[in-house]
């Protein structure tokens, strides 16, 4: 069979399912890749548009770059289509805003060299064995490749968002259906719930394994934190007010004279605009803000009287289901996303407004976990018990610590491929342009 309550589970295929299955996941996040480069002239694929960010053409032949070490050579044994070009893609040997500097792949040799990857890729899809060992169980070192490759769209969308030469990308302004009277907040009771997964067949090694995790009581709020909402702080002062502030986050504050989200500016009148993918658009109150940094979200949440979400209350509003107690993979259950769950995909290219997608709102009803803007926690990245680096100490190991903050729940830029109730994201605190924004919590004390 291969659904179970419109649910793809790589675990269930037969090797031809799961052969077409990977086909259609690669074919898919490639058809986005090439949107994302295509969208733009070969001057604008080379230049820097934020020393944040890699030049788009680095990400392109990074991404064919990393799915012939991992395919072409580990899986599928073949050698390589060209090992002389693997340090300058290597995102550790090279800092983002060294690689306009590297003697990069032209536009016509990136978009040649990603293709030849794809063909060998596609050959070994057709000849290798499948379930034969962990990196190939159900598919898992494909779907990782599948994974990296919708990661690094959105880190091409954050590169389009920096752009400042004119609208490139367009899609529609979503407008799915939106419940109206939500309550502010939502009480999660206090008690244990299974956080990770060691069921999940494309769970990457920082998600797993499944463990239990004891939450106190607490509310979070019915919807991420929204532009009129944040607005209010700004207006209140609380950029200017320590108070809100902690010691590193005031730090940075003046720093990085912090006055407003990122892209907002005002007009001679006093009202907020935000620049958007080389638009212009007034700040919408409802909708969820983005482009904030965690220092922000922290001193928004003090402001209100609040705090940040842990990354185990994150996912229990999201995963745990009051009925039978167990954790389900989305808010709205087992079932893969669709459109009337959240906005994921870059379908649309701005958050969906607050309330919206009731479709996807978790039993208790909080809505928009999924989707929308990814929301910082107030966790660090941590390993949880049992966790064990794989494939490589690459991808999660060498993050672990208190550099970062984790982000979940993805945002319209992530592609349902790359975010799951238990993904995890990461990145520093002062870290603004992702698409990023939040939503507070409470304790509640003993019932
Ligand atoms: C997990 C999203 C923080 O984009 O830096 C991409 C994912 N790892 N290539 C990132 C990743 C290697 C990573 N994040
Ligand atoms: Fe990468």
């Amino acid at each position: 069979m291969t659904t179970l309550h419109d649910f793809t589970d790589p675990t269930t295929l037969t090797d031809d399912a799961l052969r077409q299955h990977i086909a259609a996941e690669l074919d898919r996040a490639r058809q986005r890749t090439s949107a994302l480069a295509d969208a733009v002239d070969e001057q604008d694929l080379v230049s820097q548009h934020s020393p944040l960010m890699s030049p788009l053409v680095w990400d392109y032949a990074h991404i064919a770059n990393q799915e012939e070490i991992w395919l072409v050579r580990d899986v599928g044994r073949h050698d390589a289509v060209r090992s002389d070009i693997d340090d300058m893609y290597d995102a550790f040997q090279n800092a983002r805003a060294d690689r306009p500097a590297l003697p990069l792949l032209s536009p016509v040799q990136t978009r040649g060299y990603v293709a030849q990857v794809r063909d060998k890729v596609l050959d070994v899809l057709n000849s290798a064995r499948l379930n034969a060992d962990p990196l190939t169980q159900a598919g898992f070192a494909f779907g990782m490749v599948v994974q990296h490759e919708q990661q690094h769209d959105e880190t091409m969308l954050a590169t389009h968002q920096l752009r400042r030469t004119g609208p490139a990308l367009h899609a529609p302004t979503p407008a799915p259906d939106r419940a109206t009277g939500l309550p502010a907040e939502i009480f999660l009771p206090a008690g244990g719930f299974t956080m990770g997964t060691s069921t999940e067949a494309w769970a990457l090694d920082n998600e797993r394994p499944a463990h239990e995790v004891q939450v106190d009581a607490f509310f979070l709020d019915t919807t991420p934190v929204t532009n009129g909402q944040f607005a209010a702080f700004l207006d209140a002062g609380g950029y200017d007010d320590e108070r809100w502030w902690s010691v590193g986050g005031w730090a940075h504050r003046h720093r990085a004279n912090l006055s407003a989200p990122l892209f907002w500016f005002r007009n001679d009148n006093g009202d907020w605009y935000r620049r958007s993918f080389g638009t212009v658009l007034p700040v919408a109150a409802d909708e969820p803000v983005v482009h904030v940094c965690y220092y922000e979200a922290e001193a928004y949440a003090a402001w209100a009287g609040r705090r940040l979400p842990t990354e185990a209350e994150w996912e229990k509003a999201a995963r745990w289901d009051p009925d039978t107690q167990r954790s389900r993979r989305y808010p709205w259950g087992d079932a893969d996303p669709t459109p009337v769950h959240a906005n994921l995909g870059q379908q649309h290219l701005r958050p969906a407004l607050a309330g919206s997608y009731p479709a996807g709102a978790s039993p208790l009803g909080v809505h928009q976990l999924m989707g929308d803007v990814w929301e910082w926690t107030s966790s660090t990245l941590s390993a949880y018990p049992g966790f064990r680096p794989f494939p490589y100490d690459e991808y999660t190991k060498v993050f672990l610590g208190s550099d970062y903050r984790v982000l979940r729940g993805g945002s319209f830029g992530t592609d349902r491929a790359a975010c799951r109730g238990t993904f995890r994201n990461w990145d520093y605190p002062i870290r603004r342009q992702i698409f990023a924004g939040f939503r507070t919590a409470r304790n509640a004390g003993r019932a």
